[in-house]
């Protein structure tokens, strides 16, 4: 393998091997992040081994068990559920593994945490909900505890309905079983149904969103319904734009630059030059009526509109190449 040019030990040799464990196997936000993974380890000369997920707790740590017999330098671990990977976390790093873990939290001084920003993501598409519905609306939320992610943004969410009483959350649902938008748009199908009156949901997962906005279309229901989510791909910009769609905003961070960036986290670290310890990525407020302003179609384009939505600038160095 070809060694980069300039970069420390082991990189100065290239092929260093890196594991990214994920959980989760399906979605947009799955498929770009691994993407961009795959863009910064390749630039790095890394040998990135990626395992998908099943969404299946013993099988990502049979993964990561493989992972440390494979003898990789760093582990990501993308997502899962905290208590059945905290012990063979701890093997990784007594073997001298780093750990990088994104969106689960490990809860181990030695593991890098990544994530991003959800206090700030759910609360600036929670703004622009109230912004355009006020103070006072009939709710439907879709939410699936025990995952990091989903329980930050379900705190904010719990202050709002705190802090407005007006608000009143009539319907709950969510899965992530696989294909987590189908699965729950039969769900909502039933939930929007049972209440008429709901007129804005709070979905802050895209395949949430892309799921409810499914039933809404089927049962009529799009045109006083209100979506608002977390997330973006190309597909949802898509899904935003057309005509009469319920799906009005969305809060995300770029999902290629955030794979990136556990990457570049991990090499950090491997080449002793510890990376901060908390890594969390700002998201920007997306609403159609911006998509539809500068007619954006893309990821790409929106990256070029926004820049901090097309680059992270968490653990850089001038031997790390940048990529997107
Ligand atoms: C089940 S957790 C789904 C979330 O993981 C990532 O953080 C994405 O933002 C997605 O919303």
């Amino acid at each position: 393998a070809d060694g980069l040019k300039g970069a420390p030990a082991p990189f100065d040799k290239g092929g260093v091997k890196v594991a990214l464990v994920g959980y989760i196997s399906g979605g947009d936000f799955f498929r770009a992040f691994n993407n961009g993974a795959q863009r910064q380890a390749q630039a790095l000369n890394v040998d990135l081994r990626v395992f998908p997920g099943k969404e299946d707790a013993a099988l990502q740590r049979d993964q990561i068990q493989q992972a440390i017999n494979l003898g990789v330098k760093a582990i990501i671990i993308d997502h899962g559920q905290p208590e059945s990977l905290k012990d063979v976390v701890q093997q990784a790093l007594d073997a001298g593994i780093k750990v990088v873990a994104f969106d689960v939290n490990i809860d181990n001084p030695k593991v890098i945490q990544i994530e991003q920003s959800d206090k700030d993501l759910a609360e600036s598409v929670l703004g622009q909900a109230i912004k355009d519905n006020g103070k006072t609306f009939k709710a439907g939320y879709v939410y699936v505890p025990g995952f990091a992610p989903l329980d930050r943004r379900d705190a904010v969410w719990s202050g709002v309905k705190k802090a407005n009483p007006g608000i009143v959350e009539k319907a709950r649902w969510g899965t992530v079983a696989a294909p987590v938008a189908t699965s729950v748009a039969a769900q909502a199908n039933a939930a929007l149904r049972a209440n008429p009156d709901i007129t804005v949901v709070f979905a802050p997962w895209d395949e949430f969103a892309r799921g409810t906005k499914l039933a809404a279309t089927e049962l009529g229901a799009g045109k006083k319904l209100k979506i608002y989510s977390a997330d973006v791909s190309t597909a949802d910009i898509a899904e935003i734009r057309e005509a009469n769609s319920p799906w009005v905003a969305t809060a995300a961070t770029n999902p290629s630059v955030v794979g990136a960036t556990t990457v570049r986290a991990a090499a950090l670290a491997v080449a002793g030059q510890t990376p901060a310890a908390r890594i969390a990525i700002k998201p920007v407020l997306i609403t159609r009526e911006e998509l539809n302003q500068y007619d954006i179609k893309t990821v790409e384009e929106l990256a070029a509109k926004s820049p901090s939505f097309g680059r992270s600038d968490a653990a850089l160095a001038a031997w790390i190449p940048l990529t997107r």
